[in-house]
């Protein structure tokens, strides 16, 4: 039985979801959470594995459904052996990007059917789902611009404009789908205003 809450944090490249990841796990902290941070892809010795064929440019080619089913093979051992274990033991767990961040590149970027990930949603995850989902949004061009200093790119990342709008799009309408969870921040303006944002949402959980 889970008995620890698991929050994911999500959005576009740039939108500041590392930056926002060190308040929460201090805030979280400060009340005397004890808080596991994971990502994804990655989160475990394989799911990491599964990150460097994903995101490395040495990876030349591949097929769409292919980088979706290796999202959720990562996802697979990454809820069963790390995510599951820690919410039962009490734990809190705070995610960089999940099943989320699927429907939003994999289908809206893509352009793969939301019906066949919400079929592989239901079979990796069941009925698993995050406590809260902390959506940042922020134009695609802004995070971009955010992030141009670190030079090299990832596979994914050296996508076009329209890709990321896109997946912007499929961010805004998860949202709206599903209101109760997934909580719309605006990261459009400083690292405070976020902040504040968040803390309010973490606040009501
Ligand atoms: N992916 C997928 O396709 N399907 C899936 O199912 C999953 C993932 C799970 C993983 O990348 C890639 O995998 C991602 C989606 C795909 N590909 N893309 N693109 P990642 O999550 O490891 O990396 P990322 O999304 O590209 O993260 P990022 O670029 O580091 O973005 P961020 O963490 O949101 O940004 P940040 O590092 O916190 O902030 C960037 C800079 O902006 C930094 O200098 C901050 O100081 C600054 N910043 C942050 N917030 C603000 C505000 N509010 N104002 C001004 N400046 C700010």
């Amino acid at each position: 039985m889970q008995k620890g809450k698991f929050i994911t944090i999500d959005g576009v490249e740039g939108a500041g979801k590392s930056t926002q990841i060190d308040f929460i796990c201090n805030y979280l902290d400060s009340k005397g959470i004890n808080v596991i941070l994971t990502r994804e892809p990655g989160g475990t010795e394989l799911g990491e594995k599964i990150r460097d064929i994903l995101l490395s440019t040495d990876t030349k080619s591949m097929h769409a459904d292919t980088e979706l089913l290796l999202m959720f093979a990562a996802r697979n051992e990454h809820i069963n052996t790390k995510i599951v274990p820690a919410l039962e033991n009490g734990d809190w767990v705070l995610s960089d990007r999940f099943t989320d961040s699927s429907y939003a590149y994999q289908g809206a970027g893509r352009g793969l059917d939301i019906e066949r990930i919400a079929q592989l949603e239901k079979w990796v995850l069941q009925d698993f789902t995050p406590d809260m989902t902390l959506l940042l949004d922020v134009p695609v061009e802004l995070g971009m611009s955010r992030v141009e200093s670190r030079g090299k790119k990832d596979r994914i990342e050296l996508e076009n404009i329209e890709f990321f709008n896109r997946v912007r799009d499929g961010y805004i309408s998860r949202s709206r789908k599903f209101p109760n969870r997934i909580k719309l921040i605006d990261s459009a303006k400083n690292i405070e205003h976020t902040t504040e944002q968040i803390k309010a949402v973490l606040d009501s959980l």
